[in-house]
């Protein structure tokens, strides 16, 4: 909808309230050309039982959702809404609230759900296998490390695993919806390769306050083949 068709309608939108008629304009939203709510790759209890049917629903169908919304809203009419996702959380989280927390939630839950698969017995490919003893010692120390990362974020947030821009892997953490594209202070910067979201809404349906053994179901479902593309991918880039 161009500028004058919004107005357009918006007055007669307020024309048609004038009058007490129910019509469907009032009601009709604005529609940005902007985002949308990705379905899940799987059904909502394809994960079961390391993340349960309900909390999938709530967590995609309406807080993943409320991000869309919210930053389609934020961005109305604005060029920015024409941006890819990612250029635009670098070059506009750390000047425009909206797009740093609904921008962010929006990239971070739509990379999240291609990170989970119900496949089992999944392992890391060769080359990012490789990069993790190069750049940790071990499977096992990269592994111990994400988790503390994970366990360790205070209040809501997320924790990941990057490549940076000498080809590194490292992992942080970031608070709320920020990640690791965005150019924010104390955030360190790199592709996400891997998140992990800590936010209660996550995992408190199932596990409560026990946040360490959601960490540890999430490796039965994590999606190493999805990890290996993204890592491969950021390797060419
Ligand atoms: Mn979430």
């Amino acid at each position: 909808m161009n500028k004058r068709d919004f107005l357009r309608t918006g007055v007669l939108g307020a024309a048609v309230v004038a009058i007490g008629s129910a019509h469907s304009l009032v009601q009709a939203k604005p529609k940005s050309n902007g985002f949308t709510l990705p379905p899940l790759p799987y059904a909502n209890n394809a994960l079961e039982p390391y993340i349960d049917t309900r909390t999938m629903e709530i967590h995609h169908d309406k807080h993943h959702k409320a991000y869309v919304g919210e930053l389609n809203e934020a961005l109305l009419g604005k060029s920015e809404a024409k941006l890819p996702l990612e250029q635009l959380l670098s070059e506009k989280a750390s000047t425009n609230t909206a797009v740093r927390n609904h921008g962010g939630g929006h990239y971070n839950h739509s990379l999240f759900w291609k990170l989970l698969s119900p496949a089992k017995g999944q392992s890391p490919g060769k080359n990012i296998a490789d990069a993790m003893v190069r750049d940790f010692g071990s499977f096992q120390i990269f592994k111990e490390k994400f988790n503390a990362a994970a366990l360790a974020r205070f209040g809501s947030g997320w924790a990941w695993l990057i490549l940076d821009k000498n080809k590194k892997l490292s992992i942080t953490s970031t608070a709320n919806q920020d990640n690791t594209l965005m150019n924010l202070p104390d955030v360190a910067k790199g592709f996400p390769i891997l998140g992990l979201d800590v936010w209660e809404h996550a995992y408190y349906l199932k596990y409560q306050n026990e946040r360490k053994d959601y960490i540890e179901a999430f490796w039965n479902v994590l999606n190493w083949a999805y990890v290996d593309k993204r890592f491969n991918e950021a390797l060419k880039q």
